[in-house]
């Protein structure tokens, strides 16, 4: 298959469908919508909603029902990176290539930006499930999944581990707890719970979280590389800032040459876990190749 292709036509579709759900307005609202629309439409590669709708397409679904689905990934996703570059955290001036949010409109207005795109990102989750006629006991646990993924047993609770441990020597589990919550679990969530809104069997399911653990683990040694040796204009953001704030990363405690096969024995645990499904799943498998190579 050609993975370019199936990137381009689905980050197209995604990219339409959120300034659809996230429209520019006019009141009382409006910079509070633009500061949204800012990062939200900033560009990115749609990862996580493209994965998604790759999952539901592997368990024989219409992915044409969960794009409001995938497009609440993406905000959720936003809002973390909005709140993550904030000066009380990681104080970053570029994302995606362009000044971070904050920077262009004040604090107050980012964290607003970050609390809007959450809030919002369930808002079309269920406007779309009760539009689209959605198997209510399929979309119940799908935002289970997904809420659970991203609050203080996920991601959040990842965040706060990564900068509680700012400047410390870390071990490998204090390290891997980091990033599995931190980056994982939202990947994760985006692949398992588009095999539950697909209704996907137990089988099949198992397999979709175990390729989503160890797929949302290698994209972070990813980007624990990269930040240690990527190009910061390919990458649309600053490069060697995890070593200068005494982050926890993987090439910091394993060495390049270790994250990197470890990072590759990842990817080949998520593309075996694929091997219980049809040729529906090769975008899944192409991703996990895609992945393991990113440059940005
Ligand atoms: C609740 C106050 C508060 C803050 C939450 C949870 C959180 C802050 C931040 C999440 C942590 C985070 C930003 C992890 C890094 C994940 C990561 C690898 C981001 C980059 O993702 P890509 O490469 O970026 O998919 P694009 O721009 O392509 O979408």
């Amino acid at each position: 298959m050609n993975l370019k292709a199936y990137l381009e036509t689905k980050r197209t579709l995604v990219e339409r469908a959120l300034g659809h759900y996230i429209p520019a307005q006019n009141g009382p609202s409006t910079l509070l919508q633009e500061a949204m629309r800012y990062s939200l439409l900033a560009g990115g590669k749609r990862i996580r909603p493209i994965l998604h709708l790759a999952s539901v397409e592997a368990c024989g679904g219409k992915p044409e029902t969960c794009l409001g689905f995938a497009c609440a990934l993406e905000m959720i996703h936003t809002y973390s990176l909005i709140h993550d570059d904030l000066p009380a955290m990681d104080n970053d001036q570029l994302r995606r290539g362009k000044p971070t949010n904050h920077v262009v409109f004040g604090e107050a207005m980012a964290l607003l930006a970050g609390d809007g795109l959450l809030t919002e990102a369930f808002r079309v989750i269920a406007q779309e499930a009760l539009e689209g006629g959605m198997e209510p006991l399929r979309v119940l646990r799908a935002i289970l999944e997904l809420a659970a993924a991203v609050g203080p047993q996920g991601m959040v609770g990842g965040q706060a581990a990564d900068i509680l441990n700012e400047g410390k020597v870390v071990d490998a589990d204090t390290l891997a707890f980091i990033h599995t919550r931190k980056t994982g679990a939202l990947i994760r969530a985006s692949v398992l719970t588009g095999g539950i809104l697909a209704g996907a069997s137990g089988e099949l399911l198992e397999n979709l979280a175990k390729y989503g653990e160890a797929l949302g683990l290698a994209f972070q040694i990813r980007d624990d590389l990269l930040n240690e040796e990527g190009d910061p204009a390919r990458l649309g953001k600053a490069v060697k800032t995890d070593q200068a704030r005494g982050k926890a990363t993987y090439p910091g405690l394993f060495g390049v040459e270790q994250s990197r096969d470890r990072l590759k024995s990842l990817v080949d645990q998520a593309v075996e876990a694929l091997g219980v499904f049809g040729p529906g799943a090769e975008p899944l498998r192409e991703i996990a190749l895609y992945v393991a190579s990113r440059d940005h």
